[in-house]
C-alpha cells in the first residue's frame, strides 16, 4: 500500500470539544479552547503525519444561527470546509444530545459522498446510560460509516478513531511538508490566544463581542518578540470590563496571554494590549476584514 493523503472536517454544535480533539491529535495547542460557545470563529488546519499518511485535519466554527456578519461568515466556513474533503468526522456528546442542531447535522450528511464518522465525546463525563441511548440513536443514520466514542481531553478512544481514518484515506502525495503542523501565519496564533484569555476571564456576552487585532507584530534586536494588539469591543461598559479596576482585568488578560505566547513561540514577549470601541463591528465588513474574518 502506497502513501495515503487527505482533508479530514471535524463538525458539531459549538462546545463540544472539537478545538480539543484538534489539539489531542496534534499534540500540541494550535486551536484555542473555552468553556464558551462559539469559541472557533475561523477554519483550523492541523497537519497529522504518520509514516504511511499525511491527515490534514480541519477544525471549524461550532455550527449555530448567525446573529450577525461574523456569525454568516463562520458558517460560510463551517459549510465550505465540508465541501471536497475525504472524511467527516461529526461530533456531538452523550449528556446532551439530539438537539435539532445535532439532527439536521446528522441529516446532512446523506450523500455527502465521503465517509462520515459519528465521535461521541467527553465520555470521561458521559452518564453511562445517556452513552448507550446516544449510540441506539444513532443507528437512525444508516450512512454513518461508523461510532466512536472518545474523550478529546482524556486521549481515549483517539487513536482508534485515527486508525480508521488513515486506513480510509486514498492514496496520494502529502500536501504539506513533513515538518508543518499548521498554516497559520503566527500573528493569527497571537489574536485567538489573547482572545481565548478573554473567553477564560470575561463573563457572560462580554467575550463574545470581542475582537482581537494584531497592530505589530516584530522581533527586536534583543531576540523579543513585540506584539501590539488592539482589543475591539461594543459599548463603552464592556470596554471598562475589560480594563477592570485600575486596569487590573487587563494586565491579567495581557499577563496571561503573554505567559503562553512566550510558550508557543519559544521566546520572550513584550506585549502592549489597547482596548478600542468600536460599535456592532461584527456586522461592519472593513471591521471583519481587518481582523481576519475573510473569505478566501
Ligand atoms: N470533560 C471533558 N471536557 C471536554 C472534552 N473535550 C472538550 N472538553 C471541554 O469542552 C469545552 C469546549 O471545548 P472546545 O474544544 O473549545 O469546543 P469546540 O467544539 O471547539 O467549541 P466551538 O469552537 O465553540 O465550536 C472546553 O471547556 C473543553 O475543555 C472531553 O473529552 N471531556
Ligand atoms: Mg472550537
Amino acid at each position: 500500500m502506497g502513501f495515503r493523503s487527505g482533508f479530514i472536517t471535524i463538525v458539531g454544535r459549538p462546545n463540544v470539544g472539537k478545538s480539543t480533539l484538534l489539539n489531542r491529535i496534534m499534540g500540541q495547542k494550535i486551536a484555542i479552547v473555552s468553556a464558551k460557545s462559539q469559541t472557533t470563529r475561523n477554519c483550523i488546519r492541523g497537519i497529522y503525519n504518520t509514516d504511511n499518511c499525511q491527515m490534514v485535519f480541519l477544525d471549524t466554527p461550532g455550527i449555530h444561527k448567525p446573529q450577525n456578519k461574523l456569525g454568516e461568515y463562520m458558517m460560510r466556513t463551517q459549510r465550505e470546509a465540508q465541501e471536497g474533503c475525504d472524511a467527516i468526522v461529526a461530533m456531538i456528546t452523550a449528556d446532551d444530545f439530539f438537539g435539532p442542531t445535532d439532527t439536521s447535522m446528522l441529516e446532512n450528511l446523506k450523500g455527502v459522498g465521503c465517509p462520515c464518522y459519528a465521535v461521541i465525546n467527553k465520555m470521561d463525563v458521559a452518564d453511562p446510560v445517556l452513552l448507550v441511548q446516544a449510540k441506539e440513536r444513532l443507528k437512525e443514520y444508516p450512512y454513518l460509516k461508523r461510532v466512536f466514542s472518545i474523550s478529546a481531553a482524556s486521549g481515549e478512544g483517539v487513536d482508534e478513531l485515527l486508525k480508521e481514518l488513515e486506513s480510509i484515506l486514498p492514496e496520494g502525495p502529502a500536501f504539506f511538508p513533513e515538518d508543518m503542523v499548521c498554516d497559520f501565519p503566527e500573528r493569527f496564533l497571537a489574536q485567538e490566544v489573547i482572545r481565548e484569555k478573554m473567553l477564560e476571564l470575561l463573563k457572560d456576552e462580554v467575550p463574545h463581542g470581542v475582537g482581537v487585532q494584531i497592530v505589530k507584530m516584530q522581533e527586536r534586536a534583543n531576540g523579543k518578540i513585540y506584539i501590539l494588539a488592539d482589543i475591539f469591543c461594543e459599548r463603552k461598559s464592556h470596554k471598562g470590563i475589560i480594563i477592570g479596576k485600575n486596569g487590573a482585568m487587563l494586565r491579567t488578560i495581557g499577563t496571561n496571554a503573554r505567559k503562553e505566547l512566550e510558550e508557543l513561540l519559544e521566546a520572550g514577549v513584550f506585549l502592549e494590549l489597547f482596548v478600542k470601541i468600536q460599535e456592532d463591528w461584527r456586522n461592519v465588513e472593513r471591521n471583519l476584514k481587518q481582523m481576519g474574518y475573510t473569505d478566501m
